[in-house]
């Protein structure tokens, strides 16, 4: 794998969301929206790993970084929020209801692990070598839907993949106020669900923790559960201000920013290569969507 081209993936997720983010503050993008500054590693990783014409991917109100990584199109992102009929869902869904070939979001919590595993259930029937892949939040752990999704997935072993960004919070509430009693772990193997967990702070361990998954529920045509532990470093969408997220918390997690152990492995000129051509690009895909 090319780590430039991975580093310009997730640079290029974190950047774009900045100047979301800035549009937004001065009052040039009208709605709401939710940024992913903090969780590119997963977005980045998917990118690599699921074939969008021929695997299914589905995901919630924290879209951009996926969106970005399966249409490779910014323009249709940043369009999209703008209303513009180039955008994803041609300027009517907004950011959080876009598709694109096999790749599906919405904004109700969780809601898309039911589809994701309806999804498994067609390709079972279909007997294709495709998967089903779903990423949600901690939040989403406490819908009862997703784990009667969760219960029919195992109990009819369905090739579904679920991915749960845990990044601490749903809004403001912390993972530990929502569940004081069970952890996630202990919940998903309740249900007879292969899990694994990891850190996103390290890309390539990310990295081979999907891969793995993956691989798995594609030659096994069975459920898998991976947990990623992540972080993110924008609020939860564009007006909150994040003073619950406890500084020791953001200190960890800028010491272990996934963008941060892509870049080690680089050059100091191949990271600034990168960075200018971000750059570049933002101002391409602003220009683009400002113009048409
Ligand atoms: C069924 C439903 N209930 C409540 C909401 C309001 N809501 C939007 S995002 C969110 C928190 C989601 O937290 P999490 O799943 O952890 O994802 P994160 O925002 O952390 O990425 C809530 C409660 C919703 N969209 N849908
Ligand atoms: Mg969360």
């Amino acid at each position: 794998m090319d780590k430039k081209e991975v580093l310009y993936r997730m640079m290029l997720i974190r950047e774009m969301e900045h100047k979301i983010e800035s549009l937004f503050s001065q009052g040039l993008l009208r709605g709401t929206t939710h940024c992913c500054i903090g969780q590119e590693a997963v977005p980045a990783a998917m990118s690599y790993l699921i074939d969008i014409n021929r695997d299914y991917l589905c995901s919630g109100h924290r879209a951009h970084g996926l969106s970005m990584m399966m249409t490779m199109k910014p323009e249709t992102l940043l369009g999209e929020i703008m209303g513009k009929t180039f955008g994803m869902a041609k300027g009517l869904g907004g950011s959080q209801h876009v598709y694109y070939k096999n790749y599906f979001t919405n904004g109700i919590t969780g809601g898309m692990a039911t589809i994701a595993t309806g999804i498994a259930f067609a390709l079972k029937q279909e007997k294709t070598d495709a998967i089903s892949v779903v990423d949600f939040g901690d939040g989403a752990m406490n819908e009862g839907y997703v784990m009667e999704a969760f219960n029919l997935a195992a109990e009819m072993k369905l090739p579904v993949l679920y991915i749960l960004e845990n990044n601490g919070y749903a809004m403001s509430t912390p993972v530990e106020t929502a569940n004081p009693f069970v952890v996630f772990e202990d919940r998903v193997k309740g249900f007879g669900l292969p899990y694994t967990r990891v850190e996103a702070s390290d890309f390539d361990n990310l990295y081979s923790a999907l891969e793995t998954a993956v691989k798995k529920v594609r030659d096994t045509r069975e459920p898998h559960f991976v947990e990623v532990l992540t972080h993110r470093f924008c609020g939860h969408s564009k007006s909150d201000k994040r003073a619950y997220i406890p500084q020791e918390r953001d200190e960890y997690w800028h010491e272990h920013d996934c963008i941060k152990s892509v870049a080690k492995q680089l050059s100091e000129a191949e990271v600034k290569e990168v960075e200018e051509s971000v750059a570049a690009e933002i101002e391409r895909v602003y220009q683009y969507c400002v113009n048409n």
